[in-house]
This record gives structure tokens, sequence and C-alpha cells, in this order.
């Protein structure tokens, strides 16, 4: 028996199936089996509006701060670093969507925070320095049980096959080393997402920017989340101020990781034991 889409409902030798409550399970689901999913952010198009103009707002100062012919020689002038501490809450709600945080809990086991979120921009008829295979937890060799760290790349534009929309070279999580470049050309897939969509990663899998052959920039926003035993990239607590910020705002952005300066700080970091 098959359905519509022609993928047979029949199936035998099977003690075991996976069932699934919600959609964001089978979005958890995917992640672990491939690497890769799309989420739905919920945002009407009033908000993907609003994103959409901060995002150009906070790009036109961060080029002023820090100097076209500057970031143009480093790599970065397709880069807008730690998005969320340029003021304003909407890149901080983008790391606190409801849905995402959902699918996050499923993946990493017990705590995790903000690595990094960064505004990428693929220009039109160009390369870009996320226009190469890399993980998200560059120059790492290893396999892990379950997800270390995962990658939110929210979509501020439709991601296209003409607008150089990411390549995922499926399930590469699983494997240690980069494969050929045989393999690569047949295994490696495109992926279409909506602008208001989150495309998600296991940060271990292969993936890259493709290119650009339109005559407009197609924006993003990475995240990174991971467990709190890795370093941010920008340290995000001395990049923002704690007063602002809700209890659970101040756990994702790694308030209570900090490294202690001293023992004397690690000591007084500790909870009493009153018993003892
Ligand atoms: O531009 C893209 O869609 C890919 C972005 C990317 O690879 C990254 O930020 O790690």
């Amino acid at each position: 028996m098959t359905k519509s889409d022609g993928i047979p409902e029949a199936a035998y030798g099977i003690l075991q199936r996976d069932h699934f409550s919600s959609e964001l399970e089978e979005v958890a689901e995917q992640i672990r089996r491939v690497g890769y999913a799309i989420l739905d952010s919920g945002y009407t198009s009033e908000q993907l509006q609003e994103i959409s103009d901060e995002f150009d707002l906070v790009r036109e100062q961060y080029l002023k701060t820090w100097g076209e012919s500057r970031l143009k020689s480093l790599n970065e002038f397709h880069t807008i670093r730690a998005l969320l501490t340029h003021g304003g809450a909407t890149f901080l709600q983008l790391a606190m969507n409801r849905n995402l945080t959902a699918v996050l809990q499923k993946l990493i086991a017990g705590t995790f925070i903000l690595n990094q979120q960064n505004g990428v921009v693929n220009p039109p008829g160009e390369t870009y320095n996320q226009g190469a295979w890399h993980r998200d937890l560059p120059y790492q060799h290893y396999t892990s049980s379950t997800p270390l760290a995962v990658n939110a790349l929210f979509c501020v534009d439709d991601n296209t096959l003409e607008n150089g929309a990411a390549f995922v070279l499926p399930a590469s999580h699983k494997a240690i080393a980069f494969p050929s470049e045989s393999y690569l050309r047949k295994n490696a897939v495109q992926v279409n997402a909506k602008a208001g969509q989150y495309i998600l990663l296991d940060c271990m899998l292969f993936h890259s920017g493709g290119f650009n052959r339109t005559a407009k920039e197609r924006r993003a926003i990475n995240h990174v989340f991971s467990i709190p035993y890795f370093k941010q990239q920008i340290n995000l607590p001395e990049n923002m101020h704690a007063d602002d910020l809700s209890p659970e705002a101040q756990a994702l952005l790694g308030f209570n990781f900090q490294e202690p300066a001293s023992i004397a700080s690690y000591l007084a970091s500790r909870p009493t034991n009153r018993d003892a």
C-alpha cells in the first residue's frame, strides 16, 4: 500500500519503531538521524519585517564601528559578530524562541548556553567566509552519542537554490573525517527554507553556504547552542548588562558558567553545605 507520495506504508521484520507525539519531537529525531531539519519560528510577517529592519540597522552601525576596509582585510565583512550585544531585544528573542528552545531541550542533555550568535550575509555574485565546507565545531574529528552543540540558522530572507541556500552533507555528524570529493558531489543536499524558519544542524554536520546567483543579498542569523563546557566565541556576559536580563536569559547567555579567575572566586561560587 502506498500513499500519494509513493512511499510504501507496509513494513515487515520490524520489532521497534519510533512514535512521535509532536512535530517538535520529529524535528529533534531528524537532527539525531540525518543531522539537519527545518523548524518554524512562528513569527508573524510584521515580526519578520522588524527582524529584517533591525538586521540592516545593526549592520550599518557595525560597519561604521569596525570599518569596511578593516573587516574586508580580515575576511569579516559579511559577518556581524555577537548580534544580540548590539542593543534591542529582537536578537535575544530569536535565541530564546519557544519552538527552538523546546527542540534544543530534546537534543542537548542537561544545560546548554548560547555559544555565539552571528549575522551572516551571503553577497550576490561573490564568495564569502561561510561559503566553504566546515563544522560549527571546526577542527573537531569525533562522533558523539548525543549532540554537544546545535546550530540554528535563522533565515531572514528565503533560502533558495538561486540565492545560495546552505548545502549540508546528511549524516556527516556520525562520521569522523570529511569525505572524498566524489562522495561529497553525490551526497550533498541544498536546503530550501523560508524567511522565518530555522535550519537546525547538529554542529558536527558538515555544511557550506552556496553561491548566490541572484542580484540580492541573502541574510541569515546563525546561533550555536552548546554544553556549557565550551568557551563562547565572544564572552557574552562581559558584553551585556545582567540587570536588563531575565534569569532565564542570563542562564542561556552563560552568566552562571563564567570561569572563576582564582581559587578564591571558585570557592566563593560554591553553595555552602551547612551540614558538613
Ligand atoms: O550562509 C549560510 O547559509 C551558511 C552559514 C554557515 O555556514 C554558518 O554560519 O556556519
